[in-house]
């Protein structure tokens, strides 16, 4: 197929699936034509981003005779979820545009959720201005401990925290009721039970979980996709198969702050101006942390990604260091 000569009337539709090279682009109607992205939009993007089009981008696309289309414009983003590309970290691979919400799941066991990889997936949702949402499975484990440990940790930020269990069933009603009339993308690390939680909202999609991965004997990612859904009316989700690595593209060490909005409030009292909050004499955040008015586990957090940005990008230093 090469590339059309400009005729004919565009047409608008979303991308609702990147898989090998394939990307299908739906029209309003709900016509389905798979589409191929134009050189020139490939170029422009290739050395800055690791793909032209993500999944939920809005385009226009030049119909063909034999049905596949040419995406000649992307419209502009209401919202990205973007990584570090794995093998070339300075460049950035958008996983997915024009989300309502990020829909952060994880599991209170099998495996114990980790709060240094929430607080990564929450950096990326400010960066990319995507309101995220906490959904915690599996309750039916156990302990309810787990639950109290989020909701503080997690109390200083406007971050609806749901409790569910794709077994039992307790909490899917509220969990239906945050996707309703909205576009989401599901993240978490794999075996949380992202695919059972979607199962759970409509049985007929069958998407197969871990068991059925084994006794099928088929490795579930051995491929990489991202797609768009439509699980129930009114409930888009977005999922993905093979995204196993995840680091936020778009963070900056003197930036960093910024993104755990709870410490923000704090920061005007800090002795230095351009405190890190790191080490530094008369910290206003350290002492916040301190007297417990912000999570430990959160700051730990904040130093944590502040260490790897220093290692990765221009060092930032304590300001009682900068001063000599
Ligand atoms: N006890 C319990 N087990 C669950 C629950 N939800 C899912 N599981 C189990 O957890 C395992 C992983 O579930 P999946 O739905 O495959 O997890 P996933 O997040 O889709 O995993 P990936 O596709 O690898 O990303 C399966 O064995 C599920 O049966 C739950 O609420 N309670
Ligand atoms: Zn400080």
């Amino acid at each position: 197929m090469t590339e059309p000569i400009e005729s004919g009337a565009s047409t608008g539709g979303q991308v609702t699936l990147i898989h090998l090279g394939e990307v299908r682009v739906q029209e309003a109607t709900g016509e389905v034509t798979p589409c191929r992205v134009k050189g020139t939009l490939k170029s422009r993007a290739s050395r800055e981003e690791a793909h032209a089009v993500a999944v939920g981008d809005y385009v226009r696309f030049r119909r063909e005779s034999d049905g596949t289309g040419w995406i000649e414009e992307i419209l502009p983003r209401t919202s990205f979820l973007a990584r570090a590309d794995p093998r070339r970290p300075g460049i950035r691979h958008v996983l997915v545009a024009n989300m309502d919400q990020l829909v952060i799941v994880v599991s209170l066991q099998k495996p114990r959720y980790k709060l240094g990889l929430i607080d990564r997936y929450l950096a990326a949702a400010n960066v990319g201005k995507i309101p995220p949402v906490l959904v915690v499975n599996k309750v039916d484990l156990g302990p309810e401990s787990g639950i109290s440990h989020l909701q503080e940790v997690y109390s200083g930020l406007d971050l609806p925290l749901i409790p569910v269990s794709a077994q039992s069933g307790d909490g899917l009603a509220e969990f239906k009721r945050v996707l309703e009339g909205k576009t989401s993308v599901l993240v978490g690390h794999s075996g949380v039970g992202k695919s059972s939680l979607v199962n759970a909202l409509n049985a007929e999609l069958a998407l197969p979980t871990a068991e059925v991965s084994r006794a099928t004997d088929k490795g579930r990612h051995t491929t990489t996709w991202i797609r768009m859904i439509e699980v129930a009316p009114g409930i888009k989700i977005v999922d993905s198969a093979g995204i196993r690595e995840f680091k936020p593209f778009g963070l900056r060490a003197d930036e960093l702050v910024y993104h755990f909005p709870e410490m923000i409030a704090f920061m005007d009292g800090c002795r230095f101006r351009d405190c890190t909050h790191m080490n530094e004499a008369g910290c206003a955040v350290r002492a916040a942390v301190e007297r417990g008015e912000i999570s430990r586990a959160r700051f730990m957090s904040y130093l944590r990604i502040l260490e790897e940005l220093n290692q990765s990008g221009p060092r930032v230093r304590p300001s009682g260091q900068n001063q000599f």
